[in-house]
């Protein structure tokens, strides 16, 4: 389904004497709105293949009905997402659930939807039908050559897919660890699981780069085998300048300061980018800014400030990718509110007042610091958003106008209520 740009214009058009009013006011107190502006029209945050059908959990799955059946259906999904907001111009790959049929049949397809292909991601931690050996004791570090060896492979074979995509980075996640106490000879299994990714390294293109995430937990609940940014760090240094550590904001122990962690990895020039979703108590792969938007703000306060002192390109020089999947919401609606969120706390960082922040924290005024960044938080940057939108060419008020136009009912009559597509 293509979605006919007149109906953009025409909804726009409904809702603009509002939005003049709400912009002229935001904007009258921000300075060099342009440039946010031109800012937040650059950034284009990867949509994952994984989060198109309806998540399920460990207890069950309440299908939505009209998702997509193929990867053809998905990259159609997200050309809606795309025409809707204009920053969701990217999609990122799980292999082996979406495995290209025809590469460049796909590439073409994304292209009419204006979409480039993301880093692609490898799954070592799902067995797949006839396959030889099981990852029920690990991948990377499996105690069997075989095992590790199987697990390089498929890593190579997505850079493969990658490659015939246009892709230029793999993302691994391992759920590697173990479960119980004297289980798992710690040292060990990083030694395997280091030499495993330096075959896999060795098979990255030149221009691509390798992007390691890290998880504390689950699925298996001792230990992980890649558990925190320490560990990754220690893995993508050892392992040369093409390989970064990801932050996926779901992964860390309740409470830790992750726009910390993604200061330090940026100083280090180790921070691959982002796996965005929102979480109260886990991977809980929750709507982007539903849970803690102010935690969200930090870590983009952070993020701006870092790419900054480095002379950093904002939407070239990092990874931006969604890793959320919902199982109560429409998930392209759940989209949407993920890529608003994630505008929205880029903005309000690009807003912050750095000349004054700087002062205040060279002159240890804690309480200045803290004024300076919730006045820039408590602005409603949204008319700022909704504006660059417009200007790039999107809608003024996405979400509801998917609602009225049906565009998930006109779904549900193309594909049918029965369809469950590949993902969590
Ligand atoms: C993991 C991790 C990975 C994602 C899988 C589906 O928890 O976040 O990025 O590929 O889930
Ligand atoms: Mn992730
Ligand atoms: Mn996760």
């Amino acid at each position: 389904m293509i979605l006919n740009k007149a109906f953009i214009e025409e909804s726009n058009q409904s809702y603009s004497a509002e939005h003049k009013r709400n912009y002229e006011f935001v904007a009258g107190s921000v300075s060099k709105v342009d440039e946010v502006l031109k800012k937040l029209i650059d950034l284009q945050v990867a949509i994952p293949s994984w989060a198109l059908g309806t998540g399920g959990t460990r207890f069950g799955r309440f299908s939505g009905g009209g998702e997509p059946a193929d990867l053809e259906q998905k990259i159609q999904d997200v050309g809606l997402l795309h025409a809707l907001n204009q920053s969701s111009g990217a999609i990122s790959l799980h292999i082996p659930w979406d495995i290209p049929k025809d590469a460049n049949a796909i590439k073409t397809l994304a292209t009419q939807h204006g979409l480039k292909f993301d880093a692609v991601n490898s799954n070592t931690f799902q067995d797949q039908p006839n396959q030889i050996n099981s990852y029920k004791f690990g991948s990377l570090q499996h105690t069997d050559k075989e095992v590790r060896q199987q697990a390089i492979k498929h890593n190579i074979e997505v850079i493969n897919q990658g490659v015939a995509l246009g892709s230029k980075s793999l993302t691994i996640w391992l759920s590697d660890g173990s479960c119980f106490p004297g289980q798992l000879n710690f040292r060990k299994a990083w030694q395997r699981t280091y030499e495993s990714l330096q075959q896999i390294y060795a098979a990255l293109p030149g221009d691509w780069k390798i992007f390691l995430e890290y998880k504390a937990y689950e699925p298996n609940f001792y230990s992980t085998t890649v558990a925190d940014w320490g560990q990754s760090l220690l893995y993508t240094s050892k392992l040369g300048n093409k390989a970064y550590t990801l932050v996926d904001l779901g992964h860390h122990l309740p409470n830790a300061n992750i726009e910390q962690i993604v200061s330090l990895l940026m100083m280090e020039n180790k921070l691959a980018g982002f796996h965005f979703n929102d979480s109260k108590y886990g991977d809980d792969d929750l709507t982007v800014g539903s849970i803690n938007p102010y935690q969200l703000f930090l870590i983009f306060n952070e993020l701006v400030e870092g790419m900054d002192a480095k002379g950093m390109n904002h939407a070239a020089d990092l990874a931006w990718m969604i890793d959320a999947s919902h199982n109560l919401k429409d998930p392209l609606e759940d989209l949407m509110q993920s890529v608003e969120a994630i505008m929205i706390a880029y903005a309000q960082a690009l807003i912050v007042n750095k000349t004054a922040l700087v002062e205040a924290q060279d002159t240890n005024d804690a309480a200045r610091a803290q004024d300076l960044l919730q006045a820039a938080y408590r602005t409603d940057v949204r008319p700022i958003v909704a504006e660059a939108r417009v200007r790039g060419g999107g809608a003024l008020q996405p979400v509801q106008l998917f609602c009225s136009l049906k565009i998930r009912e006109q779904l549900i009559t193309e594909r049918g209520t029965k369809i469950i597509s590949t993902g969590l």
